[in-house]
């Protein structure tokens, strides 16, 4: 009774209050907004009185660290602007939504450089320098782990970091200062191909991107390498309201006079692709200004007024191929709608620089093999639609390969260089009403980065416990390398099950969900959804998602349809050409299977070597919202904080903790011990074990500064009741 407590409120997550009675196993509560609210009392965490108003910079340095404390320690922090804290050498960043004056400056930039961590506030450029500092140090490769949900400001933060960078490891002659340049502006061209407006973020990326910035034995920036990972293709033939397609196509129809012109654009309304949805001017976006800027930034990473005349035809091309329609002939053979489609049609031939004629029947027919001809068989126009849209689809993939591709040979790749520094900017969790195949890949990536990451703060935590010298070889780790097997062992994980699946001609999205059933009926992280046919659910570390099969098998294959290739691979445009070069012996023949998913594993696998190979810096995006409550479950953060209650959460130096609890033993410090046995005398008065005394800090499990606080309350509520009794009888 009378302890103050936080407890949980629908609509403000936490609110703290004071205990007012104690029933069994259940507690009253008055709250500060005047509620009284009932509650089990292990729904209750303990709020620290002595914690102070402006909040603390470090997480470490709370009393309790469980989630109502973080939330509100970084809610203070945010009413107070102050978008960074620490939570030991993690950074967490807040999004401000918001241009922060002087955030990012110079000045400030110059303020950071050589400083030690904790020294200055926390900051981006401070983990940045750290990472810099170890890298020229110890020579040895370093990386920042940038993560957080959609909209949370990773590729803003991974921007700074890449200025920052640029800063540190910049030129100091103008000739020289191209490779810098052109690391940074490879930004706004990535983005315009490779970003859209979606429900959670006007600038979302599409894609996932590991930079790796090179240095010289001088820390200078050397080269640098771009590596993408799965751009969401589905995008560029549909898109639901309020979304947008990829920034490029809205660009292209804000050109210029004469480059709209020329690619026969114009309104982006009369463009299928994009009027799906109503959306098309982003608030505080100018695209024709945009439209300029990338082709500026395209000049410097290199790219060519020819090469970039392609790209563009390109764009206006598949925004004429999705305006191809199609109506049904005979039975089940299509032709073009109208006159428009016929148009569009010829636009985009010219366009692709193909002829008209091959055009049309790659996208209506298919070729038959049989023994002894090949026939053309007519698509229906549902499947002469589907094939527009593949062409579509393939070609802008390759179009982003490409760009990719471009930037990293332009950028040039420093042979020499020992030590790198790699930044990486990829999608946080996701959990949709319908998630599919993408979203699997996505928590796929989140699960491996999070077992890196549960890995590095544990190790984090032992070399605090090994500088201490305390015992720490019971602590138990949970890992999430069962969620890893189910989904990549091989063989017989879901990723290995779907290739099999997809190479069985006769299969289907609901033969592919038996066997999941099947195979998984016992495993605890897999779960059948009542009824379900061809739903699966994963228990992610970070919550349950349901997928959803349906399309599964198709988007695992990388397919690109024969007459598709060869209509491509012999265009009268050398760059749409090399973007579709002829098969040969060594390239895998086109109609073949290749799977997605495994190539995604393997890549994911090959960037876990390299992280592996580094020493990581780990930087929490926070997307806030009235209540600063994460929208989606996952939260690093707080998992963080999870890895940590495994061992010690809580730790104070001798005197500190004296300080704050020799009330509870005044008679240890009469007897002038070593402070460590004082410590020591006082938890054991209190009846608590299981504590470890390091050689500076008493380290203290998690719940334990709770119980301590409780019985300095509890005492010092009976002396104040001593006290009041004696005034009373004083009266
Ligand atoms: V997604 O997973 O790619 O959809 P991100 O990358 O996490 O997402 P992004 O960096 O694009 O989010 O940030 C979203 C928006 O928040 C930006 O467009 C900015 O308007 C805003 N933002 C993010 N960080 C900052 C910042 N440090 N200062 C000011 C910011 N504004
Ligand atoms: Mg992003």
């Amino acid at each position: 009774m009378g302890s103050h407590v936080w407890v949980e409120d629908q609509e403000l997550a936490w609110v703290d209050g004071v205990v007012t009675s104690v029933n069994g196993n259940e507690a009253e509560v008055e709250t500060i907004n005047g509620n009284q609210v009932t509650t089990k009392l292990s729904k209750l965490y303990p709020k620290d009185m002595e914690a102070p108003d402006t909040g603390v910079d470090d997480m470490t340095k709370l009393s309790y660290l469980h989630e109502p404390a973080v939330l509100h320690n970084l809610a203070i922090r945010y009413g107070i602007k102050e978008i960074y804290t620490y939570c030991g050498n993690i950074l967490i960043a807040i999004n401000p939504f918001q241009a922060i004056s002087h955030l990012y400056d110079t000045k400030l930039m110059d303020s950071y450089k050589g400083a030690q961590l904790g020294d200055r506030s926390p900051h981006v450029f401070a983990i940045t320098d750290v990472a810099y500092r170890a890298m020229n140090n110890e020579g040895k490769s370093n990386s920042i782990l940038v993560s957080g949900e959609s909209g949370a400001g990773k590729t803003e933060t991974t921007k700074m970091i890449m200025r920052y960078l640029a800063y540190l490891g910049g030129h100091a002659a103008a000739e020289a200062r191209t490779v810098e340049r052109k690391v940074l502006e490879s930004n706004p061209v990535l983005e315009a191909f490779g970003n859209a407006k979606t429900v959670r973020n006007n600038n979302s990326s599409r894609f996932g991107k590991f930079v790796e910035i090179q240095f010289d034995a001088r820390g200078q920036i050397s080269g640098a390498a771009i590596r993408t990972y799965l751009l969401e293709k589905s995008r560029v033939c549909q898109i639901s309201e309020p979304e947008r397609n990829y920034h490029c196509f809205y660009l292209l129809c804000a050109a210029p006079p004469k480059e709209i012109e020329k690619y026969k654009l114009g309104d982006p309304k009369s463009f299928h692709y994009l009027n799906q949805s109503s959306c098309y001017e982003l608030v505080g976006v100018d695209d024709s200004h945009d439209y300029l800027a990338t082709k500026k930034a395209m000049d410097i990473v290199g790219i060519s007024v020819e090469e970039q005349d392609a790209i563009f035809r390109i764009v206006a091309a598949i925004l004429h191929l999705g305006n191809i329609a199609f109506a049904l002939e005979g039975e089940d053979s299509s032709v073009l709608e109208d006159d428009k489609a016929k148009f569009h049609l010829q636009v985009a031939a010219e366009l692709l620089m193909c002829d008209l004629e091959a055009l049309e029947t790659a996208l209506c027919k298919r070729n038959m093999v049989t023994p002894e001809e090949v026939i053309k068989r007519s698509l229906d126009p549902l499947g002469a639609a589907i094939s527009r849209d593949g062409l579509a689809k393939t070609i802008y993939a390759r179009l982003f390969d490409w760009l990719v591709k471009k930037i990293n040979v332009s950028i040039g790749q420093d042979p020499d260089s020992k030590c790198l520094i790699g930044v990486l900017d990829i999608y946080g969790f996701e959990s949709f009403k319908t998630s599919s195949f993408e979203q699997f890949c996505i928590n796929f990536t989140n699960e491996k980065l999070q077992q890196h990451f549960n890995q590095h703060v544990f190790k984090m935590e032992q070399s605090v416990y090994q500088e201490e010298e305390i015992d720490w070889s019971y602590i138990d780790f949970v890992d999430n390398q069962d969620v890893l097997d189910l989904i990549e062992k091989k063989p017989g994980g879901i990723i290995s099950l779907l290739d099999e699946t997809c190479m069985f001609p006769k299969s289907t999205h609901e033969t592919f969900a038996q066997k999941l059933y099947q195979t998984f009926k016992d495993h605890k992280r897999f779960v059948k959804p009542k009824l379900a046919r061809t739903e699966f659910t994963i228990v992610h570390y970070a919550g349950e998602v349901q997928y959803q099969c349906d399309q599964f098998l198709d988007k695992n294959k990388d397919y690109i349809v024969p007459e598709h290739q060869e209509l491509l691979s012999t265009s009268k445009c050398s760059f749409i050409a090399s973007l579709f070069p002829s098969l040969n012996a060594e390239t895998p023949k086109s109609g073949k299977f290749s799977s997605i998913g495994s190539r995604f594993k393997l890549q994911l696998q090959q960037l876990m070597d390299i992280l592996n190979s580094t020493e990581p810096h780990y930087i929490r995006c926070i997307k806030p919202n009235s209540d600063l409550r994460p929208e989606i479950f996952e939260n690093g953060v707080l998992e963080a904080i999870r890895v940590k209650c495994e061992g010690y959460p809580t730790n104070r130096i001798f005197s500190e903790f004296l300080e704050r609890f020799s009330i509870l033993a005044p008679e240890v410090l009469k007897e002038n011990v070593e402070e460590n046995v004082a410590c020591k005398s006082i938890m054991e008065k209190v009846g608590l074990s299981n504590y470890q005394i390091g050689k500076t800090k008493i380290f203290l499990r998690a719940g334990q500064m709770a119980e301590l606080d409780g019985r300095k309350a509890k005492l010092l509520g009976e002396s104040a009741k001593v006290i009041q009794k004696q005034v009373r009888s004083c009266i």
